[in-house]
């Protein structure tokens, strides 16, 4: 194919063949820089501090080295999976994250919509633009997860478990990792504050009245103020775990010694992760301790793992080293911007080829063929 100057400046011009022309998930990022004003960007893109670990959550996953076997019949390859069992298309969820409204007006429903038909699991965070109840009703099908953070009125937590479990969520997953804000120079830099409507928040009820005056504020940083739950301890989760019959998930593990006590209070899967390096900088990237973890937890629960990962080939690297899932972010919210849910599907569809293909290549018809020597 020759491609000439006047039809790369024709692609530019139309969003639709531009999205045809993107063939890895790390060229939706350019798009998207382009679509979203420069505060929102870099609120997506950025990470804590000095940035350490956000270059090495991407790094790390491209160090490890497959080791790839032969003459291994692959005509038919299939990437499903169960998670937490459900089965999905590809042992892949789409990461929760705060206000998909800053990429493009369909927000967590174009995303919802897209993780649905691609059969892949959607978690919606507790700081989406989108309700709980508006996402359900706009995948219904879909696989959706409730991430949970917890208010300094546990009360509005327990509801938010609630209206998860009524709306037909299938786990909820707590994160951990965010008993204070992350320092994030390029938000204070851009005096971003995070000023979005939180459509879990506005309009409902149970907010009037509340004492927490944090709790009936409809931006973003007072809401994270309101959710940093800074006195949380593992005491508290046996009683979410009273609070519904849905699996739990602790997010934000990076310890064999934490994800002991996940297991043992009760942890049905644990996210090893760093917040995708927004939280405390020049921590490991979540994949160099995933084996640590998987040790710790020994069967006792699922380990599943985010963070930089970009590449189809990841999934399969997470899979040799006992990571039964990989969470994917910010690619997402690149892809949501660069063309809604079109984008999304296709953010997909490449993960899904290039996770077939990688399956193939190393000599595995399906992922439960995946042994850890397949990565040195
Ligand atoms: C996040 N993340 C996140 N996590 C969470 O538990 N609740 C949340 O509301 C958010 N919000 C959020 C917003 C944005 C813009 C980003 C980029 C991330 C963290 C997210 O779930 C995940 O851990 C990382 O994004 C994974 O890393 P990658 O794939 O983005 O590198
Ligand atoms: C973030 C929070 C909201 O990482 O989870 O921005």
């Amino acid at each position: 194919v020759r491609v000439t100057l006047t039809d790369a400046l024709a692609t530019a011009r139309d969003p639709d063949a531009r999205l045809a022309s993107t063939f890895r998930l790390q060229e939706f990022e350019a798009i998207a820089r382009e679509r979203m004003t420069p505060a929102a960007f870099d609120y997506v893109a950025g990470g804590a501090g000095d940035e350490t670990s956000l270059g090495e959550n991407v790094a790390a996953w491209r160090r490890r080295i497959l080791r790839p076997r032969v003459l291994v019949d692959v005509s038919t390859v299939d990437s499903s999976a169960t998670v937490l069992g459900s089965r999905v298309a590809m042992p892949l969820a789409i990461a929760p994250m705060a206000s998909h409204g800053l990429a493009h007006p369909d927000a967590e429903v174009a995303v919802a919509r897209a993780a649905a038909t691609a059969g892949v699991p959607f978690t919606l965070s507790t700081m989406s633009t989108r309700s709980i109840e508006e996402v359900a009703a706009a995948a219904p099908d879909g696989i959706r997860w409730f991430q949970l953070y917890i208010q300094e009125d546990r009360g509005l937590a327990r509801a938010f478990t609630e209206r998860a479990a009524a709306a037909g969520y299938r786990a909820i997953v707590l994160t951990v990792d965010l008993p204070v804000l992350g320092i994030r120079e390029r938000d204070r830099r851009r005096g971003f504050t995070l000023d979005v409507p939180l459509g879990n928040f506005a309009g409902r009820t149970e907010f009037a009245g509340r004492t927490d005056p944090k709790a009936s504020a409809t931006d973003g940083y007072a809401m994270v103020a309101g959710v940093r739950e800074a006195s949380l301890v593992w005491a508290d989760i046996a009683t979410i775990r009273g609070w519904t019959d849905l699996p739990l998930v602790l997010k934000g593990i990076l310890t064999a010694e934490d994800a002991r006590l996940a297991v043992d209070h009760g942890a049905d899967a644990i996210v090893v992760s760093n917040h995708g390096a927004r939280q405390l900088d020049r921590v490991a990237a979540p994949i160099d301790v995933v084996e640590e973890v998987v040790a710790a937890v020994d069967g006792r629960a699922e380990v599943w793992v985010d963070g930089g990962a970009r590449r189809g080939i990841d999934l399969v690297v997470a899979r040799a080293l006992g990571a039964s899932c990989v969470l994917i972010g910010r690619p997402i919210l690149w892809a949501l911007a660069a063309g809604g849910e079109a984008g999304v599907d296709r953010a997909l569809a490449i993960l899904r080829e290039e996770l077939e293909v990688a399956l193939a290549l190393v000599g595995a018809a399906t992922l439960s063929g995946i042994a850890r020597t397949h990565v040195g």
